[in-house]
């Protein structure tokens, strides 16, 4: 029985009247959004149940995929939209005279994420839900997500991102404390000898309940919904006894308190290493539990269980595992290493070293002295294998344990059967470069998956005007199936709809002007270029270059202030480190910079630059539809992926790039003339790395136009930045400049040069953009995670996309 939109608003009223004791009418928005996601719980979880049943029922393999960080942003709208409700609910919300957007705006973001490993995790859970696959999720429930950013005095600020107590609560989420498990932390273990197996004995060990809290991921119009079930630490209740104070107990609800703020980095703590194993030990202890009720016999367990390590923060799944198949199950060494290879899957994110997780043997000592123990045995059997067979230099750099260190890369390739990197160059990379000895040693291990995107979340909810576009010439079906935009090539000549892709664009740009007037009390005009870079901060990402751009842009504007040039919005969103000095110089600056523009009657609307502060998901839906330029001007090599590269070309924009992680494969699909390349590629790089040959001051000395702009952070054309210019005119010149800022900013500014020539001509810049549009289908995430079901975790489709419109029970 299809839902009407009567008995919609009908069934709506009651459930308000009964959860609030209200009417519409005297309701506020947190009362109608708490009214709606309870109607809309209700309704998914009996499809929920079933799913689950369905995987039960059939001995179907199930993926356990484990992240330390989830960025799914506000779920309202993709629940609404994958359950076949949004465009009823929005009509039923119209007629009650309701704003559907104020509704679901008070929602808090959950943003237990820092950046693209954490998004692209989430756009996979909605992909993986929406193919129907049985993927789990498996992660922390921190109760402070990523920090809010603000900007005091051009400073960032950070502030505790108290989501769980914010009006719209976490409305999704199930605590489901009978499904606990208890994680040992610290203390001692000795082996003593049984029967068949060694049976460790623990002195001393902390034990911590892990409880768990589940969230339904919905899938697209398919009855199948999934979970992501997130940790959260709490004393077991046979241990309260031992913890009389609030600070005592702090001490164990603090596994789970806070994300770490770190991109790419590795953080080093000791906290951070508890929260890694408490999350992997609950997550596999509920994994084994769960195929021991249901499952076929326990050494067969890798034909029914796949687990995923989203980069190395969950490694220890490989010796958690090992542990209890040992320990518990009494299985044989090799027979659970056996399955355990077979289970376990891996995914590198990054080639920066700093990022290349290691711990040292005390503090995983500290941690778990048992699962050190396992680690030892498994690098000690590592080297015994290889030892006499292949040269001792590369046992020596491939082993788990060195020099005091556990390298937990390592661990994860040896401990499994698939390491992929996240785009065609990234991996390519590992295998010749980064991780070439694993290569050699385990070329069939070696694969790519290059990153996708959720098409629902960033075109059909992020950009209605587009999409209705796009429903208006090609038809629907790319809703389901996102290769199908790839139709709209044959409307690469059709002026209609390029006008109409025009207009769509100014129409959010507009949107967008009032919400950076809000936020900013700047005034921009809404026929600039808005000119995106949204990422987080880091040198080698190079908001840098971009700065120095437009500083050359503002100098130009002072000594000629005719100069004619087609005005620019520069935006930008990102959050830095709150550790990374260098990268909060950098926001410094640009805030600086961005100061003494926009308030310069002499530049007028020619140049305006916008940091909008506390950039995430929500944001990152209003900036998107109304980008025209994207900046993706990494350093050639550093940047694995990228993933907000695929997201502003599926709305539109046009893409400024290094040849740098998935650039090149959006470089392929668009073509040449259809992306806007510029700077050193991946082979120049490693070429000057070979050579020791850049000399950044040569560049500073010999080209009149770097040194003026490069020495306006050092003579107060900037007004204070007097801390910050310095340390940063000092690593572009004394210290070489080490993502190649100088020896890139003139082809930069060449390429830019070619985005202003190109966009006088709307028709042809609107031609460019309906391509990119049709192109980004290559990158949906719905392909993208049907490779890794094939080809890694090997899990079957259990529901076809499309197959049937949900109806579900109220
Ligand atoms: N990435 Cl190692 C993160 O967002 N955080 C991390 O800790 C690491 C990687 C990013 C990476 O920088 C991007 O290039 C990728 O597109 C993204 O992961 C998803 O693979």
């Amino acid at each position: 029985m299809e839902l009407t939109k009567k008995e919609f608003i009908a069934v709506f009223k009651k459930r308000l009247n009964q959860k609030y004791a209200i009417d519409v009418s005297d309701a506020c928005n947190s009362e109608l959004y708490g009214t709606l996601c309870s109607l809309v719980k209700s309704s998914y979880s009996a499809v929920w149940r079933q799913t689950w049943k369905d995987f039960v029922k059939e001995h179907d393999k199930q993926t356990y995929y484990f992240s330390i960080e989830y960025l799914p942003g506000k779920l309202l709208k993709s629940n609404l939209l994958n359950m076949g409700w949004y465009d009823l609910v929005n009509s039923a919300f119209e007629d009650l005279g309701l704003d559907l957007n104020a509704i679901a705006a008070v929602e808090p973001d959950m943003a237990l994420g820092n950046g693209g490993l954490g998004r692209l995790a989430s756009d996979f859970m909605d992909s993986l839900a929406s193919e129907g696959y049985p993927v789990n999720g498996n992660g922390i429930r921190y109760k402070y997500g990523l920090f809010k950013q603000r900007f005091v005095n051009g400073y960032q600020v950070e502030l505790p991102d108290e989501w769980l107590n914010s009006d719209g609560g976490n409305a999704w989420e199930i605590r489901r404390a009978s499904k606990s498990v208890l994680v040992r932390i610290g203390g001692h273990v000795r082996l003593v000898q049984e029967k068949n197996y060694l049976k460790p004995v623990y002195e001393d060990a902390t034990l911590i309940r892990a409880v768990p809290y589940d969230v339904g991921m919905v899938g697209y119009h398919n009855n199948h919904v999934n979970t992501l079930r997130l940790w959260s630490a709490e004393i077991p209740e046979s241990e309260e006894s031992k913890y009389p104070t609030i600070e005592d107990r702090r001490q164990v609800e603090d596994i789970t308190a806070v994300l770490y703020p770190d991109d790419s980095n590795e953080s080093g703590r000791l906290l951070r290493l508890k929260q890694e194993y408490f999350f992997v030990s609950a997550g596999i202890q509920s994994i084994i539990r769960h195929y021991k009720k249901y499952g076929s016999p326990i050494d067969q367990i890798s034909q029914e269980v796949a687990i995923h390590i989203n980069d190395t923060h969950p490694a220890m799944c490989v010796a958690e595992f090992m542990r209890i198949l040992l320990d518990e199950e009494h299985l044989s060494w090799d027979t659970a290493w056996n399955q355990t290879v077979r289970v376990m899957s891996y995914t590198n994110h990054t080639i920066m070293s700093e990022a290349l997780e290691t711990w040292t043997v005390p503090m995983l000592n500290e941690i778990q002295p048992r699962i050190l123990q396992i680690i030892a045995e498994i690098d000690h059997r590592f080297v015994a294998a290889l030892a006499g067979k292949v040269d001792g230099g590369l046992i020596e750099r491939t082993r788990i344990i060195s020099a005091g260190k556990v390298h937990m890369a390592h661990l994860a390739i040896i401990g499994s059967h698939s390491t992929n990197g996240v785009a065609k160059l990234h991996t390519d990379l590992l295998k010749s470069d980064v991780l070439h000895d694993f290569y050699t040693l385990y070329p069939d291990r070696f694969n790519n998956k290059t990153n996708g995107i959720a098409v629902r979340r960033w075109l059909q909810i992020a950009n209605p005007r587009l999409a209705k576009v796009i429903d208006q010439s090609i038809g629907s079906d790319w809703r389901q199936d996102a290769s199908q935009l790839l139709k709209l090539i044959d409307y690469s000549t059709d002026n209609s709809l390029l006008d109409q892709l025009g207009a769509v664009k100014l129409a959010n740009k507009r949107d967008l002007t009032y919400l950076i007037k809000q936020e900013t009390g700047i005034t921009v005009s809404p026929n600039a270029i808005f000119d995106v870079q949204i990422k987080r901060l880091h040198a080698y990402k190079r908001q840098l270059l971009n700065l120095l751009r437009i500083i050359k842009l503002y100098l130009d504007l002072k000594q000629n202030p005719d100069l004619e040039i087609i005005p620019r919005v520069f935006i930008f969103g990102a959050k830095a480190a709150p550790s990374y000095h260098y990268a909060k110089s950098i926001i410094k600056c640009i805030n600086e910079t961005a100061n003494l523009i926009n308030h310069d009657a002499t530049i007028q609307d020619k140049l305006k630059v916008i940091f909008l502060e506390n950039y995430g998901v929500s944001l990152a839906e209003k900036i998107i539809p109304a980008a025209d330029v994207s900046e993706q001007i990494s350093t050639a090599s550093k940047e694995a992926s990228g993933t907000s590269n695929m997201k502003l070309m599926l709305n539109g924009a046009l893409t400024v790039a290094t040849l740098d992680g998935a650039n090149v494969e959006i470089k392929q699909y668009v073509g040449d003339d259809n992306i806007f390349i510029f700077g050193l590629n991946k082979q120049e790089v490693y070429q000057y790395y070979r050579d020791h040959n850049y000399h950044s001051l040569d560049y500073y000395h010999n080209n009149p136009i770097i040194h003026r702009v490069v020495d306006t952070l050092v003579d107060g054309t900037i007004p204070n930045i007097s801390a910050e210019g310095h340390e940063i005119y000092d690593s572009l010149t004394y210290l070489n400049d080490e993502f190649f800022v100088l020896r890139d900013f003139e082809d930069y500014l060449r390429v830019q040069d070619k985005v202003d020539e190109t966009y006088r001509d709307q028709h042809k810049w609107n031609k460019m953009s309906l391509i990119n549009i049709a192109k980004a289908s290559y990158f949906s995430a719905d392909e993208t995670v049907k490779r890794y079901a094939e080809t890694i975790w090997h899990v079957k489709q259990l529901s076809e996309k499309g197959d049937m419109n949900v109806k579900y029970p109220l």
